[in-house]
């Protein structure tokens, strides 16, 4: 596969096609629909729905150029043992993780709530990544499966920008793989952290990576 610039912020990216991977992170319906997680956090879920045709168009576009794709969902075992208490016991018990709600226990997984959206499925030869914290790395195998693919650099989308997509670009970067964000692709509660998560992430000369979106990724690989 042959290397291709995607251009971005605040520097165009030459990106070699074969040593990269999207990581499409917690587009669950935990965090996306009425009844899951972000809500019961007392968010508006409706605002993360933008993220979902771009993510689909992208994803569209990569299995047409067969670049890897990886999932990752956030959520812990049904007995909670892989739950620090400090992340259980926030907010309201009957709300908390582990609480049943109308999609199943909140953040559970095998819960309905904690499947992906029917919109972004994972297909065959996509790996999933179950994860307990916030950053993609933490207690996971996710580099294993990166590093025997020989990825070097993410094109990192899903939800929310400046929570589970920025600490999972921080563990990337400190890991050495290139992160470029896709802005139309992530989103957030809170459209404010959204657009500062990622200055944050292109400011400094790409302090943690960069910034582009999926017609700058889809125009460069097509
Ligand atoms: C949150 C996430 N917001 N996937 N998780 O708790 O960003």
């Amino acid at each position: 596969m042959k290397e291709v610039t995607i251009h971005a912020e605040p520097t165009p990216v030459p990106v070699a096609l074969d040593r990269t991977a999207a990581v499409i992170i917690d587009m669950q319906r935990d965090f996306l629909e009425p009844g899951g997680f972000g809500e019961t956090l007392g968010n508006d879920v409706s605002l993360l729905r933008s993220a979902i045709p771009p993510c689909k168009a992208l994803l569209e576009g990569l299995r047409a150029r067969g670049v890897f794709i990886v999932h990752t969902r956030e959520g812990h075992r049904a007995d909670l043992s892989d739950a620090h208490r400090a992340k259980i016991e926030r907010g309201e018990p009957t709300k908390r993780i582990g609480a049943e709600g109308p999609m199943g226990r909140i953040l559970i997984r095998g819960e309905p709530g904690h499947d992906i959206i029917e919109e972004l499925a994972p297909r065959p030869g996509e790996p999933v990544i179950d994860k307990p914290g916030k950053g993609a790395f933490y207690a996971t195998d996710l580099e294993t499966v990166l590093s025997n693919r020989g990825i070097d650099t993410l094109l990192v989308c899903g939800v929310t920008t400046e929570v589970c997509v920025h600490t999972t670009v921080r563990e990337a970067n400190d890991r050495g793989y290139r992160c470029l964000v896709l802005s139309d692709c992530c989103a957030s509660y809170f459209p404010e952290f959204h657009a500062i998560g990622l200055k944050m992430v292109a400011a400094q000369g790409g302090i943690f990576g960069w910034v582009t979106d999926s017609k700058r990724v889809l125009d460069a690989i097509r």
